[in-house]
């Protein structure tokens, strides 16, 4: 399958083909949101033409993703431990969760991502939550300094960007990670809002350390900034975890203070990123599938295992 540098002729002529589909698409959505502001914004609309899109022009599964700034310090999580319910196709497809980050700005989220699937046999996932597991070949994940991980997925603001402290689009992500893949510590992530109104559950302030609340301004594509600053949120966007976090360690599965220890010591090497609505945390109504998408995952101290 051709990768995100894969480069030859027909490639090319696919990506014109694509290109120009998706700008008559992306043109034909503008104008909808223009004669009615109802539509704006409106992920079901936007996913139902983007799958139309993919059915037409992305049937041979290239990646959406160009990756003109490669990596080379830090590293994308490279591997799919496992991805239970995946098709690989569409936005089923596992690749787009390690195929780079092609993030969208504040006001659109990203179709280069994963939409988490679930299946009853998982063993890294727990049974039945839209989760996914990935990690960093032949690597292990340390605390430094600062922020150690960046989730990317893709939410987006309501009501432009004026109005993004208020209202969001958001679908959240518990993120746990392990050194053995049998026990899991995370972040202890709470929603905090006075009831699950629309009103409050779109606020991202009341979702605390959960991923999926900051928009994605991190590009591969077009990155104009240092390697450095897309561990930088106002940056980068997306939403940063930091081992050395009083949190770490309150939550998770099978996590006590000796694996906490284990980890911030010798590092990890698993990353479980599990839907917040399979945990039983409130929803966003208008959510097209009730599951986070994810465009891909980067971790900053990185050594051999
Ligand atoms: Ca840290
Ligand atoms: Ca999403
Ligand atoms: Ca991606």
């Amino acid at each position: 399958m051709p990768g995100p540098n894969y480069k030859n002729y027909n490639y090319n002529k696919m990506n014109y083909k694509n290109l120009l589909i998706k700008a008559l698409l992306w043109g034909f959505f503008l104008f909808l949101s223009f004669c009615n502001p109802s539509v704006q914004n409106n992920k079901e609309s936007l996913l139902l033409l983007l799958l139309n899109n993919q059915n037409i022009s992305n049937n041979n599964n290239q990646s959406l993703c160009e990756i003109n700034f490669s990596l080379q310090n830090t590293s994308l999580f490279n591997k799919i431990i496992e991805a239970p319910g995946a098709t690989y196709s569409g936005f089923k497809d596992p690749n787009k969760a390690i195929n780079g980050i092609c993030g969208a700005g504040k006001t659109s989220g990203s179709t280069d991502v994963y939409s988490l699937q679930s299946s009853s046999n998982s063993t890294y996932c727990k049974q039945n939550e839209k989760c996914l597991v990935l990690e960093i070949e032949n690597k292990k994940i340390l605390d430094g300094p600062g922020i150690d991980i960046v989730v990317f997925e893709n939410p987006f603001c309501y009501g432009g960007e004026n109005n993004c402290n208020n209202a969001r689009f958001m679908e959240p992500v518990i993120l746990e990670v392990s050194y053995d893949g049998n026990n899991w510590c995370g972040w202890n992530p709470q929603y905090i809002g006075s009831d699950t109104s629309l009103t409050n559950l779109r606020k991202p302030m009341n979702w605390q350390r959960f991923a999926g609340i900051e928009p994605v301004l991190f590009n591969q594509k077009n990155w104009q900034y240092s390697e450095n600053d897309i561990f930088d949120p106002s940056k980068a966007g997306g939403d940063g975890f930091d081992l050395g976090d009083s949190n770490f360690g309150q939550s998770g599965e099978g996590c006590n203070s000796t694996i906490k220890n284990q980890i911030l010591t010798n590092g990890f090497i698993y990353l479980r990123l599990t839907s917040a609505v399979s945990r039983g945390f409130i929803y966003d109504s208008s959510s097209f599938d009730q599951t986070a998408d994810i465009d891909g995952v980067i971790a900053r101290y990185i050594t051999n295992r």
